[in-house]
C-alpha cells in the first residue's frame, strides 16, 4: 500500500515561524507576536465592549461605581452600539469590494483587459433581474446588468433582489421580523445613523438591526461580488494547488498577491503569463516568475488559475521574512501596516493599489475601474519592476521554509452538488445531475451527519490555525463533510486536508463518500464573500428537502474570527437560520443583555444564535451535538 504523505502539524508550522522569528530578532524587526506582548493587559473595557467614545463627552467607561456614560447610555446600548458599528463596518467592507467589482463589469468590452469569461452567468443573472437578453450584444448586457447592481446601493424604495433567492420560508421570516435589508447604502448608513449619539439605546433593536446589516451583505454586498466575479473571471473550477510557504521559489521571481478583491491580481496573473515578461525573468537569470497568494486573494487566484497558496492571515510577516520576495501587491482588507516597516529591511517592493488601502512605506500603483482599459499594461509594468528586483534579493537572508501541501481547491456550489452527486443512484432515473437530492439522500440516510462551513481568520488570541485544524479533523472523523472559505480554508489546505487522500482521517460514511466522489473531506469554497456561496448551497438543500434552512443539520463556524467582517458574516448567517459556533468572544461581554441577545435572543426572530467556547474541542462537540440535535427534528 502506497504510503501517505504525512500531514503538516500546527507544531511543524510554529516551528517555521520561530525559525523566520529569529530572522527578525537578527535584523531588529519586531513581529505581530512582540506587538501583542506590547499590548498587554488588553484593555478590559474594550474587551468588554463598554468603553464608548461615540461623542466628545466621552469617553466613557462602564464600571460598578459608573454604571452610566454621561449621557445615560448603560452598558447594553454601548456593548450594542459597539456591536451593530462592527457588522456595518464589516458589512460596508465586503460590499464596496462588490460595488468596485460591479463598477469593473461595467468596464468590460470584448476588446479587453476585462472581459466576460462566464457569459451563461451572466445571461442568468441577467434574467433573474428581469433584464432584456435576446439578440443584445453581451458587454450591453453586462453594462445593464452593472447599473443594476449598483443600483441595489443605493435604490431608495424595496429591498434587495437577491432575496428572493432564499427559501419562501426564510423570506417570510425575514419580512415578518422586519430585517429584510433595503438598499445596502441604506442599511449601512441606518446603523452609523442609529449608533449616533443621542440615537438608539435598546440592544434588543441595535442586535435585530446587526442582522439586517449583516444581511446587506451576505444576501447583498458579498452575492453580487461573488456573482459578478464569476462572470468576469470565470466560475471557479477543481483545480490541483500547493499551500505554505514551502511555495516560494529559490531560483524565481516571487511575487505576493494579498487582499481580497481579484480584480488586481487577476491581471498581475495574466500579465507574468505573457510570453515576453516570461523571456524577460530568463534574461534576468530566474527560472521562471513565481506568483503566490496571501489571504483571500490567494483563495480567488488559487480557484481559478491554481495559484499556489503562501498562507494565511498571521503568515503575511512570515512570507516577508523568508527574504526571497520581489514584490507583493496588495488590494484591500486584512493588510498589516507592519509591512510598510518590515519591507524596508529586505529588497522586497511593497505596491498598495487601492484608494481604499493606502500604507506608509508602499509604493502606490493605483488599479480601478476608471482606469480599467490600462490596468494590464500597468500589472506588466510591475511584473518586469518585480523581475528587475530579483538581482537585489541578498542570498545570505534568505530562508524559506520547506513545508507544503498539496491540495484540490475550487468546489463553488454547484460544483459541490455535481461532486456530491455522485453518492446515491437516485440521479440515475428521475434526478438529472446536478440535483441536490443526492446530498440529502447522503445526510438523511446518515452516511453524512451533516455539514459544516468553517470560515474566518487568525486571531493572536488563540494559537495560529490550531482551533481550525483540530476542529476539522475532529469533524471528518465523525463524518460531517466540511466546506470552507477565507483564511480557515487555508489552515485546511497547509495542513494536507485537503488532499484527496485526507479522506483517511474520516469516519466511514465521510470515507465513502469521498472514495466513491473523488472528493477531498474538506471543500475549497473560496474567499469571505463566498460565503454567499454555501448560503446559496444550504438554500438549494433546503428547497429540494422541502424544509427551510434552519431546519438543516448543517452549521458555521469561526473558531479564531477577527475581522469585522466576521461580525458581518456571523449576522447574516444567522439571519438565514444557521446556528454560528465561535471560538472567540464577540466585545460584548460587559453587557449580560448584549451577551443573551447574542446567543439566545436571535433565536425567537430568526431561529438560530451564537455558540461561543474558547476550547476548540468542547466547541466542537457542541457543533456535533447541535448537528445531531437538527437531525432528531428532522426524524432522521
Ligand atoms: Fe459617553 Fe454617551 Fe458620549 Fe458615549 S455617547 S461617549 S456614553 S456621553
Ligand atoms: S482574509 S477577513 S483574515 S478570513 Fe479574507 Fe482571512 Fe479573515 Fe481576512
Amino acid at each position: 500500500m502506497k504510503e501517505l504523505q504525512e500531514f503538516t502539524t500546527v507544531e511543524e508550522m510554529e516551528a517555521d515561524t520561530a525559525k523566520l522569528k529569529e530572522i527578525a530578532c537578527e535584523l531588529c524587526v519586531e513581529t505581530y507576536e512582540e506587538r501583542k506582548n506590547s499590548q498587554q493587559p488588553q484593555c478590559k473595557f474594550g474587551e468588554d465592549g463598554v468603553c464608548c467614545r461615540i461623542c466628545s463627552m466621552g469617553p466613557c467607561r462602564i464600571t460598578p461605581k459608573a454604571p452610566y456614560g454621561i449621557c445615560g447610555a448603560d452598558a447594553h446600548a454601548i456593548a450594542g452600539r459597539n456591536y451593530l458599528r462592527m457588522a456595518a463596518s464589516g458589512s460596508a467592507c465586503h460590499s464596496d469590494h462588490a460595488r468596485e467589482i460591479a463598477h469593473i463589469l461595467h468596464k468590460t468590452s470584448e476588446a479587453g483587459p476585462f472581459t466576460i469569461k462566464n457569459p451563461d452567468k451572466l445571461i442568468a443573472n441577467a434574467r433573474e433581474w428581469g433584464i432584456e437578453t435576446e439578440g443584445r450584444d453581451l458587454y450591453d448586457i453586462a453594462h445593464e446588468v452593472a447599473e443594476v447592481g449598483l443600483m441595489e446601493f443605493g435604490k431608495p424604495f424595496g429591498t434587495l433582489r437577491y432575496l428572493s433567492r432564499a427559501t419562501e420560508e426564510r423570506q417570510k421570516v425575514w419580512e415578518e421580523q422586519e430585517i429584510a435589508p433595503r438598499a445596502i447604502d441604506r442599511e449601512v448608513a441606518t446603523s452609523l445613523h442609529m449608533t449616533n449619539m443621542g440615537n438608539t439605546a435598546d440592544a434588543a433593536v441595535l442586535v435585530r438591526q446587526s442582522l439586517r446589516v449583516g444581511m446587506a451583505d451576505g444576501w447583498g454586498g458579498s452575492m453580487m461580488g461573488t456573482d459578478f466575479t464569476d462572470i468576469l473571471f470565470g466560475t471557479p473550477t477543481v483545480r490541483e494547488t500547493v499551500a505554505n510557504l514551502g511555495v516560494l521559489e529559490e531560483n524565481q521571481v516571487n511575487i505576493i498577491v494579498h487582499g481580497h478583491d481579484p480584480s488586481f491580481s487577476e491581471m498581475l496573473v495574466l500579465a507574468s503569463e505573457s510570453k515576453d515578461v516570461v523571456d524577460y525573468a530568463k534574461e534576468k537569470g530566474a527560472q521562471g516568475i513565481n506568483i503566490v497568494g496571501l489571504c483571500c486573494t490567494a483563495n480567488e487566484a488559487t480557484m481559478r488559475h491554481g495559484i499556489r497558496m503562501a498562507g494565511n492571515f498571521l503568515q503575511q510577516e512570515n512570507v516577508l521574512l523568508t527574504g526571497a520576495v520581489e514584490m507583493m501587491c496588495v488590494d484591500v482588507q486584512c493588510i498589516f501596516p507592519a509591512l510598510g516597516r518590515l519591507q524596508e529591511c529586505f529588497h522586497t517592493k511593497f505596491i498598495t493599489s487601492s484608494p481604499i488601502c493606502r500604507i506608509p512605506g508602499s509604493t502606490y500603483v493605483e488599479f480601478s475601474a476608471e482606469d480599467a482599459e490600462h490596468a494590464f499594461e500597468k500589472a506588466k509594468t510591475l511584473v518586469r519592476e518585480a523581475i528587475d528586483n530579483y538581482e537585489n534579493r541578498d542570498r545570505a537572508k534568505v530562508y524559506i521554509p520547506s513545508h507544503t501541501q498539496p491540495a484540490v481547491v475550487g468546489y463553488p456550489t454547484n460544483q459541490v452538488i455535481a461532486e456530491l452527486d455522485g453518492v446515491t443512484n437516485s440521479h440515475l432515473e428521475d434526478d438529472p445531475r446536478g440535483s441536490y437530492k443526492p446530498a440529502i439522500d447522503a445526510i438523511k440516510s446518515g452516511v453524512l451527519r451533516g455539514a459544516v462551513a468553517m470560515v474566518g481568520c487568525n486571531n493572536p488570541k488563540v494559537r495560529a490555525d490550531y482551533s481550525h485544524i483540530e476542529i476539522m479533523k475532529e469533524l471528518i472523523a465523525n463524518d460531517v463533510l466540511i466546506v470552507a472559505s477565507g483564511c480557515a480554508a487555508q489552515a485546511a489546505a497547509k495542513a494536507g486536508l485537503m488532499r484527496l487522500d485526507a479522506k483517511e482521517l474520516c469516519g466511514a460514511g465521510l470515507r465513502r463518500v469521498c472514495t466513491l466522489v473523488g472528493i477531498p473531506p474538506v471543500l475549497h469554497m473560496g474567499a469571505c464573500v463566498d460565503i454567499s456561496r454555501m448560503m446559496l448551497l444550504v438554500t438549494g438543500i433546503a428547497k429540494d428537502w422541502n424544509v427551510d434552512t434552519t431546519q438543516l443539520p448543517i452549521v458555521g463556524c469561526a473558531p479564531e474570527w477577527m475581522s469585522e467582517k466576521a461580525v458581518a458574516i456571523a449576522n447574516y448567517v444567522v439571519s438565514t437560520g444557521i446556528d454560528v459556533y465561535l471560538g472567540i468572544e464577540p466585545q460584548v461581554k460587559g453587557s449580560a443583555q448584549m451577551m443573551e441577545l447574542i446567543t439566545e435572543g436571535t433565536r425567537e426572530i430568526c431561529g438560530a444564535g451564537y455558540i461561543i467556547n474558547k476550547d476548540p474541542h468542547e466547541l466542537v462537540q457542541s457543533m456535533i451535538a447541535g448537528i445531531e440535535r437538527k437531525r432528531d427534528l428532522l426524524g432522521i
